[in-house]
């Protein structure tokens, strides 16, 4: 049983990390753009949020990944929220269908914590699936090592940038040295690693969410082929049935959270190629 004392210690490591992160981010260099709230800070080739460098920092140190876990990667804006519900829909097919399922009641960043951000989640009974907007220099060692596997999607830099312009912020960049670091990875380590485009996903979503499924290691039998499986849970997560849901019309995420806090709806904005063809 965990004494008094053992708490106390616990609390004053805690605070003497607190501490020293903030020392070591209030060293580096700042910028403000566009009008966040937060500055943001150039660390290792990369701008970011003072909350996210802190979370991310914290998972460095304690999450230890398991080898049944599945870690969704991306650069804010390229699809995170869709490739959330696609593969929570396709996880847990057995148990929900697209009439019982709590993305219909739930915005899917509230389905799907983020590493950074959601550090309760990081108990050993946690659900597999975890997302990340950390570059890969950032990843915590036991994502690398263990046996986890690792789906990357990212999307033509032109329209990220005005799907970002419209959240406001130009965060987590520079976008290309996000998006090559993963590529890199998922040549060398293809059973590891799985790189997604948005747009190709658009363009035939039924194939690449079974490509998703396979890799997960939960391929649709012939059998839910044959009762459409694949093309309901597509259905179900569109972005026309996502974005009209109630919770993603008018719910709000990390409610109470400050900075944090933000309307569910700022997550579907159009969900369609507006000027790029990428890469
Ligand atoms: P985040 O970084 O804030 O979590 P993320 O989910 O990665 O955002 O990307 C948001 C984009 O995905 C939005 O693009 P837009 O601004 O160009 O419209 C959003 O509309 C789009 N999106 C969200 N859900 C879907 C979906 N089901 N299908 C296709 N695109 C979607």
């Amino acid at each position: 049983m965990e004494s008094h004392f053992d708490s106390h210690v616990e609390q004053d490591i805690e605070d003497e990390f607190q501490k020293s992160l903030k020392e070591m981010i209030s060293s580096l260099l700042k910028g403000n753009n566009w009008g966040l709230p937060d500055h943001l800070y150039h660390y290792q080739g990369f701008w970011l949020t003072p909350t996210f460098l802190q979370g991310v920092m914290l998972a460095q140190q304690q999450f230890e990944a398991q080898p049944t876990d599945i870690i969704l990667c991306s650069a804010p804006r390229t699809g995170t929220a869709w490739l959330k519900s696609l593969t929570f829909a396709t996880i847990t097919r057995t148990s929900y269908d697209d009439s019982t399922t709590p993305l219909l009641f739930k915005t899917p960043h509230d389905v799907v914590p983020f590493m950074e951000l959601d550090h309760a989640h990081f108990s050993v009974n946690r659900h597999p699936l975890l997302a990340t907007h950390a570059p890969y220099s950032f990843l915590p060692t036991s994502i690398i090592d263990s046996g986890c596997k690792i789906i990357y999607i990212c999307r033509d830099p032109k329209d990220t940038f005005v799907s970002m312009y419209h959240i406001c912020a130009s965060w987590y960049g520079p976008y290309w040295d996000h998006v090559l670091r993963y590529w890199k990875a998922s040549l060398e380590h293809p059973n590891k690693f799985m790189f997604l485009k948005y747009e190709k996903m658009n363009e035939d979503t039924v194939l690449y969410l079974k490509k998703l499924a396979e890799f997960m290691g939960c391929p649709f039998s012939s059998e839910e082929q044959k009762k459409r499986m694949p093309e309901k849970i597509v259905k179900m997560c569109s972005f026309k049935n996502i974005s009209n849901l109630e919770v993603n019309k008018s719910g709000k995420h990390r409610e109470g959270q400050g900075n944090l806090e933000i309307e569910n709806k700022i997550y579907f904005r159009k969900g369609r190629l507006e000027i790029g063809r990428m890469i």
